[in-house]
């Protein structure tokens, strides 16, 4: 059994990966609005994980205590919000166009085609990152999540309340929060649309402007 300063030195690298690959999808964010471009990435937060959680999640999931940086890949955890679900398949691209540089894609999984039996969604890729710290360099594993706005809404309600009841959520809750997953995919299709028509709108009223120019 680890003591509490083995855990934090091991944790010593998930921290400072974490604030380095904020940094780096930050800077991706605002090279695309130095640009004046739209960015995919509407913000980052990221977090490593508590000591309690990790010996919770460890439990629950029969990893070995010594085997946690091997098996538990979100140690260090990523997430990405976007406005529109296009824009999720948009990061996934920039994320494989970086792997072999900054870090090394191992597997993804997207439970936004496949969504959870809770209503979860979002799109997971696990990757393997480089930390260069004062005692050495190491390899970790790393959680990236990618989701929209609304699924983060959702996520972020549904966690709370699953801490709240201990995981055991009452069927009558669950069945109410597979229902807001649903009216949630609903409201990214329909923001989806309308932004779409939007854009339709500015080009042909820039169309216009252009016609009008050439008489
Ligand atoms: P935390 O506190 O966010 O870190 P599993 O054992 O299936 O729960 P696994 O196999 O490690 O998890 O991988 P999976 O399914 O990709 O889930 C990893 C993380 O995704 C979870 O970490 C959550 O952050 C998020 N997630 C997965 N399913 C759900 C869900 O139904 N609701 C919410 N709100 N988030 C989910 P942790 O360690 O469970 O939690």
């Amino acid at each position: 059994m680890k003591v509490i300063r083995e855990w934090k030195t091991m944790l010593i690298p998930y921290e400072q990966a974490v604030e380095e690959l904020k940094v780096k999808f930050k800077a991706i964010r605002n090279q695309y609005r130095e640009l004046s471009e739209y960015s995919p990435i509407e913000f980052v937060t990221g977090r490593v994980k508590k000591i309690s959680s990790i010996i919770e999640k460890a439990e629950r999931s029969n990893i070995d205590l010594d085997r946690i940086e091997e098996e538990m890949e979100d140690i260090a955890g990523i997430r990405v919000m976007c406005q529109f679900i296009d824009d999720i398949y948009r990061v996934v691209d920039l994320i494989h166009e970086r792997s072999g540089k900054d870090f090394e894609v191992l597997y993804e999984k997207d439970y936004i085609k496949m969504q959870k039996e809770s209503g979860y969604k979002s799109y997971h890729i696990i990757v393997k990152y480089p930390v260069h710290t004062a005692l050495g360099t190491k390899k970790i594993l790393c959680e990236f999540q990618i989701r929209t706005l609304a699924m983060n809404f959702w996520a972020t309600i549904e966690h709370s309340l699953s801490y709240k009841y201990k995981s055991q959520i009452p069927d009558n809750i669950k069945e109410r929060l597979r229902n807001s997953a649903i009216a949630a995919t609903k409201l990214d299709e329909e923001m989806t649309e309308i932004s779409k028509e939007v854009i339709n709108a500015q080009l042909m009223f820039e169309e216009k402007s252009n016609t009008i120019r050439d008489i």
